[in-house]
């Protein structure tokens, strides 16, 4: 058989066409690819939503890949190796409750989990706004990271979800959207983004999962940008509680839909 290079590339353009209209419609679109995102796509789409995730980096895994200044080992504690457990990342004990596991198993493990429960993953694309639509988020306005990085003057498209989950990590990108864009009021104390507190693992990892909330009607925050939007601290490279606020975030939609 011979290899004709314009049919590889019309197999690719077929395939992602194809890939990316059917992501125009969703139960769930989860923004951020980090293991918060990652965890909730993998729930979400085990419970058989249709739930797509858009990541603006080339590469899905968030902060992971580098665990604590680029060792590349992630510390969980219990509640977290549970989690790890199911997805069958290996861990090892350490001292105190802490175990330990390799980032790069970790992340690429998650990624695979989330695919072949049928979430549809896109890499390179950020989400740069929502479909805000009667006092409620009903979808998300994507475009190519690449135009964002140029700043080109390139419109984007729109998709609509059921549910829109902010798992964009530190940055809290869907929730500025809706506080600077939009000047709404967020589900929090003073109805602004109170804004990430420093590093206090012990606190931070509690508030991530009590802070994974539905902040605004139709979105979910997941991960540190729950923390970041309800003013509770950084935790390092501790992961268990991104892990947990995903499948808190999953478990918290699916019960709505
Ligand atoms: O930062 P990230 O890993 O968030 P997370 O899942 O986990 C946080 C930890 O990695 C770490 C930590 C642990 O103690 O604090 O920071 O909460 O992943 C967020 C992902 O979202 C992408 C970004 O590139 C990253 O991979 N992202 C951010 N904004 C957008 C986006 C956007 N507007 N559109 C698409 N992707």
């Amino acid at each position: 058989m011979s290899l004709d290079d314009v049919k590889v590339s019309r197999a690719i353009i077929e395939r992602f066409t194809a890939k990316l209209l059917d992501g125009l419609e969703a139960d769930v679109a989860i923004v951020g690819g980090g293991p918060a995102g990652l965890t909730a796509a993998y729930c979400l789409a085990k419970a058989d939503k249709k739930t797509v995730l858009f990541e603006r980096k080339l590469s899905i895994g968030g902060g992971m890949w580098g665990g604590g200044i680029m060792f590349n080992e992630i510390v969980v504690q219990a509640e977290g190796k549970a989690i790890l457990d199911e997805f069958g990342v290996k861990t090892v004990p350490h001292e105190d409750g802490y175990f330990c596991a390799g980032a790069v198993e970790a992340v690429s493990t998650l990624c695979s989990a989330a695919c072949k429960a049928g979430a549809t993953l896109f890499n390179c694309i950020s989400a740069e706004d929502v479909m805000l639509t009667e006092g409620r988020v009903t979808g998300l306005v994507i475009n190519w990271s690449a135009v964002e990085v140029a700043r080109l003057h390139v419109d984007p498209i729109t998709m609509r979800s059921k549910y829109v989950v902010d798992a964009t990590g530190h940055a809290a990108e869907i929730a500025h959207v809706l506080q600077d864009k939009a000047g709404v009021q967020l589900n929090t104390p003073t109805g602004k983004i109170v804004g990430e507190r420093p590093m206090w693992a012990e606190v931070g990892e509690r508030m991530i999962v009590e802070n994974t909330r539905e902040f605004f009607p139709g979105v979910f925050c997941s991960g540190m940008s729950c923390n970041a939007i309800y003013g509770a601290p950084r935790m390092g490279p501790i992961f268990g509680g991104m892990l947990m606020s995903g499948k808190k975030a999953a478990e918290m939609i699916l019960e709505k839909l």
